[in-house]
């Protein structure tokens, strides 16, 4: 008898399991319902308020797109529904949302529009994969919320350009894993991206290299290919729309003082030296091609002395210049901008920057970065915007207000997390997922091995920060560096499963981590991949 109990409750567990075993992130909580309810292109979507919306448009889209159905929607209810409502209150939990499901009914229900939508989410993973006109979802009632308050996805479109329906898929992939940012990394060395009506050359000319290296740095070659691309204001717009409707906040990284040899070459005079080449900038061992006079766009990766000038007023000017724009486009409360590896060579040789830091008394070019990164910060935020930086900014003071991105390790996280600064944890060890996710590299990346493993298991409050500080941590991003990523599927094979790892690391509560669920329920993560039909990481 008990034995036949057992073995029933194994069952029925067993077949619960079957449904909840695809839920990535994993909700907080998760208890078998009565029954099961099928969906079937009858089934009435409920919606009460217009807030709603954008789940009901996600959600149809969704099975219109990989079930080949909608579903009819409604103010009032039937006998056997799905509603989506944003009513509760009273949860102190970010993103909180209750889903339930029974034979009757499915119905979810958020502490906002956000929380909606992720249990919306929730819902479109508990859907069988495999593609049928009846969708069957066993009885099942979830309670979940948010671990982290920051939840981010990086994209390099300079190193490589990717047209915007690919942006939106990247945008869509983060809603599904319950994302809420989308750092967008539009300057480079390498090329310009984002068009700035005041400085039209930043796209006629900066948006374009006459060549790439091939193979890995410093490369066997050069394609002698002219190669780039660039978003209008309208496709801005378009994108960072596309991306509210997701409750994704979008933030563009507009690079400086480093990594500016793009808008050199559409402005010279942005440079200390605006007679030097660039090609006098240009690494040893990589081959140049096409004209090497004036200031060129770069044509391989790594890093280049020749900086934004910070002695001249005029740099300063073309800054703000850049940003409001940038500022008109994006209403995301921050606005990224870089401060990571800046040489100081030609800072220091230049009789301006010299000039500067006499006159503000700073005593070496670390100084005079973080005066840089300050002056541009008062900018920001006189106009309500919050500055975020990459670690490097630490270096010379931090500005005021500043955001810091922990990214050469957690060092710089945790330095800026105690002097009580936000601070979102990117570790290039697990998060950079520019870097190999297998070992041996089975294909051309900047080196180093990031595996599944150390991604799921990364936990982005470090030990060894006081715990008076830990709310300091925003929470974490990993990020997608894209010099051996010249195609859409490759960004794909890179991110994914890395990316539904660092989901559960972020939504879901700590306690409930464990790497040998979550690779029974990567198993059916798998043939969700195949649904959306991406490319992925299959070891
Ligand atoms: C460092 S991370 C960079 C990028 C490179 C990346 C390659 C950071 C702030 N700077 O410019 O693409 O390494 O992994």
């Amino acid at each position: 008898m008990r034995i036949v109990f057992l073995s029933c409750l194994l069952a029925i567990l067993s077949g619960f399991y079957g449904q909840t075993s695809a839920l990535i992130p994993l909700p907080a909580v998760i208890k078998p319902g009565k029954g099961s309810f099928s969906i079937t292109e009858s089934t009435l979507l409920v919606v009460k308020n217009k807030q709603d919306s954008n789940s009901v448009r996600f959600l149809n889209q969704y099975l219109s797109t990989h079930y080949g159905f909608k579903l009819p929607v409604s103010t009032s209810a039937t006998s056997s529904y799905i509603e989506l409502n944003t009513s509760l209150s009273g949860h102190s939990n970010s993103n909180y949302y209750e889903l339930y499901a029974d034979d009757k009914h499915i119905t979810i229900d958020g502490t906002d529009p956000a929380a909606t939508f992720y249990g919306m989410q929730t819902l479109l993973q508990l859907l069988p994969v495999q593609k049928t006109n009846s969708l069957k979802i066993k009885g099942v009632h979830i309670k979940d919320s948010a671990r982290f308050a920051y939840r981010g996805m990086h994209l390099d479109v300079a190193r490589h350009f990717f047209p915007v329906s690919f942006i939106k898929k990247y945008i869509d992939y983060l809603a599904l894993h319950k994302f809420n940012t989308f750092h967008w990394h539009l300057t480079e060395d390498q090329g310009w991206r984002i068009e700035i009506k005041k400085y039209p050359e930043l796209i006629r000319k900066g948006a374009w290299r006459n060549g790439t290296i091939t193979g890995k740095y410093p490369g066997n070659g050069n394609d002698g290919k002219r190669y780039g691309g660039y978003y209008t204001q309208e496709e801005i717009k378009e994108i960072v729309h596309y991306a509210s409707e997701r409750f994704i906040e979008v933030i563009p990284e507009i690079e400086l003082p480093g990594h500016s040899s793009a808008a050199i070459a559409a402005y010279p005079e942005l440079s200390c030296f605006p007679e030097e080449p660039s090609k006098m900038y240009y690494p040893k061992n990589c081959q140049w091609h096409g004209d090497s006079t004036g200031k060129q766009v770069q044509q391989t990766w790594g890093v280049f002395d020749d900086v934004y000038c910070a002695g001249k007023d005029h740099t300063f000017t073309f800054v703000e210049d850049v940003l409001s724009e940038v500022m008109s486009l994006f209403p995301s409360k921050y606005i990224h901008v870089g401060g990571d590896e800046c040489p100081k060579n030609n800072w220091k040789r230049c009789p301006k920057c010299q000039q500067r830091m006499k006159s503000e008394n700073l005593k070496d070019e670390h100084e005079l970065q973080s005066y840089f990164i300050q002056r541009v910060e008062k900018y920001l935020n006189s106009n309500g915007k919050t500055l975020i930086g990459w670690d490097e900014i630490l270096e010379g003071g931090l500005a005021p207000n500043a955001v810091v991105m922990s990214w050469r390790g957690e060092s710089g996280g945790i330095e800026a997390a105690g002097q009580s600064h936000n601070v979102i944890m990117s570790p290039n060890k697990p998060v950079y997922f520019d870097h190999s996710p297998n070992k041996p590299e089975d294909s051309l990346t900047i080196g180093g091995y990031n595996s599944l493993n150390s991604v799921y298991l990364y936990e982005p409050v470090p030990q060894k920060l006081n715990v008076a500080k830990h709310a300091f941590i925003m929470g974490a991003q990993a990020n997608v560096w894209t010099e051996y990523m010249d195609n859409t599927k490759k960004v794909e094979y890179m991110i994914f499963p890395r990316m539904s790892a660092l989901s559960e690391v972020l939504w879901s509560p700590k306690g409930k981590r464990n790497w040998n669920d979550f690779s029974v329920r990567l198993q059916e993560q798998r043939k969700r991949y195949n649904l959306w039909g991406v490319s992925y990481n299959r070891k």
